[in-house]
This record gives C-alpha cells, structure tokens and sequence, in this order.
C-alpha cells in the first residue's frame, strides 16, 4: 500500500469535513470551547449545532443526553467532558458490524460491485479504489458496467489510462452484465486481484434496472465463486437525508454491504453520517473528500469523531 501515514491521513480527513467541523463548533461555541455547565441554555446550543450538523433530531436529542448524564456526574463542568462523550457516542453509533463481507477463494480476484443512484460518484470512487489497489501493489481491473452513455465508459478509460491498469469494456448500449461476464474472464485470466464493477446510476424505481443488477450479481457469482464479495452503495453526503427512502430498494436488490459517502469536502453537514447509519444500519466503508484518486479514506469511526469534535 502507498503508505499513507497517520498524520497525513488525519489532516485529509480535518479538510474533508472542515465544513462541518467549522460550522459545528461556531454554533456549539462557547458550550464546548469554554468550561461547560450543563445548563438548560448551554445544552439547547449544543442540540441546535447538532441538528444544524444533520445528525439527525433524535440522534441529537440522545447525544445530548448523554451529555447531561456525563456532565451532571462532575463538580464542575469541563469542555473536555463535552469533548470526550460527544466523541465516544458519535464513534459508538457510527459502528454498527454491518453484513459480512465475501472472501474470495485462494487466487480469485475480489469482485466489489458500485451501485447507486445518478451522480453520487460511483465511477470517481471505483477509480480510486483502483488506483489505491495499484498503488500498493495490487492487481486491478476496472469493468465499465455502465453501458448507458458512451461518455460514461470514456470516463472510465480516462481513469484507467491514467491509473495505468486494464479497462474492461462493450460498445455503448451493451448488455452491462455481458461486460461483467467479460470481466470476469480477463481478471482470472490475467490474475487480477480485483475487480472493480461500475454501474450506470439508477433509480429504485425502474424495476428493469434493478433486475440488471441482480442479473450482473448472478453472471459474477457464477463466474467468480462468492462474487461479489462487496456492494458498495455510493451516497452523496451533499443530497444528505433527501432521497435515502430511495436507496432502500438496492440493499434488497443489490445486497449493499456497505456504504461510501462521498463530497464530504463540499458540505457542512457530514453528521449526516450518523443519520444515514441510523436509518440503514449498515457500515460506512469509505469516505470520499475530493476529485482526486487520493480523495479517498478508510472510514474509522474513532478517527471520523475525532475530525469532527477535536480543534
Ligand atoms: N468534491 C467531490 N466531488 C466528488 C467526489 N466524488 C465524486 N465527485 C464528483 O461528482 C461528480 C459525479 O461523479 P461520478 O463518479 O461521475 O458519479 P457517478 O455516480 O458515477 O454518476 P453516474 O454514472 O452519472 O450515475 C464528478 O464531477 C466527480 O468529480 C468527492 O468525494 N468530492
Ligand atoms: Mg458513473
């Protein structure tokens, strides 16, 4: 792996949700900047900056809560007290185990399959994992699935070219699960060890789109035993809460398995995050803060608190 040290990964993360950081703590400012008392008045601040932050409102009722509990157990308050609940409850809730997670048989590629709906970033997110896979050493192979528009598969080229790894590809208009089939093939062949699927962005809606879908997961697994091993759920942490009713349907089509939120960068609302695991109960896998191929970070919950609490 291109080895990212720790510092280096901690300060992308702080740009990443400099936004949200920023907003959060203007808003909560003197109740958690200063020494805290658990007042009634110090309290509704810090629920109105998490709120504000899209934690969601019951999220932060609780988080405030816990707050209260904490606090009221001291003589005096700290802001550190502030700190250290807000930071142990935002990384609890942000844990959750999530569905388990494929292991490709000994010399078969791992097969991880992007869904989602149009322009979350899907094809930016599995450039990255693919040029992250190739910078330490991997094997990748990029299947372009989304046959929809010959400039989706181009945007794809355009990655794999510049990642310097193979592109699997039809003509615009194919059968996407015909390319997988395709992809299958050249990553055993060329003993890839994994394999990236990029779908056209859909609507729930379109049942014959979500029947694709489940035809590629079908033509993968019978050419790549497990496969896929992941479906990744692209969401955009910008849209936030708006239209995750419409994501439902791929964890029961697609089998999502986890999630990535994307343009974490653009919004001072990353505590979406903590509203989209509540509401889906499945794990944050990645973290996209930017549109560059190292625009993108291992979630860690701990680290992600941290990001968001600490100065
Ligand atoms: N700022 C920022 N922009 C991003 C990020 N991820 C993707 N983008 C941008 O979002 C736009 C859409 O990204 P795509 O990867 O094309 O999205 P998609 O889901 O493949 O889109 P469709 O295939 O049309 O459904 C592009 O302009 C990307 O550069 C991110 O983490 N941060
Ligand atoms: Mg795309």
């Amino acid at each position: 792996m291109a080895e990212v040290s720790k510092p280096s990964l901690m300060a992308r993360l702080k740009r990443g949700l400099l936004m949200t950081h920023t907003e959060l703590i203007a808003r909560v400012g003197d109740a958690i900047k200063v020494r805290f008392s658990p007042d009634p008045k110090a309290l509704d601040a810090l629920e109105e900056a998490l709120i504000a932050a899209d934690v969601g409102p019951v999220t932060a009722a609780e988080l405030v809560s816990a707050v209260r509990t904490e606090a009221g157990r001291r003589d005096a308050g700290e802001s550190d007290v502030v700190r250290r609940v807000l930071k142990a409850e935002i990384e609890r809730r942000l844990a959750v185990p999530g569905p388990p997670i494929g292991t490709p048989a000994p010399g078969h590629p791992r097969v991880i399959l992007m869904v989602g709906v149009n322009g979350t970033g899907k094809t930016t997110t599995a450039a990255k994992l693919a040029a992250r896979a190739a910078a330490a050493g991997g094997k990748p192979v990029l299947a372009a699935a989304d046959t929809f528009r010959a400039a989706a598969i181009e945007q794809l080229e355009v990655w794999a070219d510049r990642i310097g790894i193979p592109l699997v590809k039809h003509r615009a208009g194919a059968d996407p699960a015909a390319v997988v089939f395709d992809a299958c093939v050249v990553a055993k062949s060329r003993g890839a060890d994994l394999l990236l699927i990029d779908t056209a962005g859909r609507l729930h809606t379109k049942h014959n789109l979500m029947e694709e879908l489940s035809k590629i997961r079908r033509i993968a697994g019978r050419e790549i035993e497990g496969a896929p091993h992941e479906v990744l759920l692209v969401l955009d942490a910008v849209t936030g809460m708006n239209g995750l009713a419409q994501v439902r349907e791929f964890l029961k089509a697609a089998g999502v398995t986890g999630l990535v939120l994307t343009k974490m960068d653009g919004t001072a609302k990353g505590g979406v995050i903590l509203a989209i695991v509540r509401e889906l109960g499945i794990p944050v896998r990645y973290v996209g803060v930017g549109e560059t191929v190292e625009d993108l970070l291992d979630f860690d919950p701990a680290a992600f608190a941290a990001a968001l609490i600490d100065d």
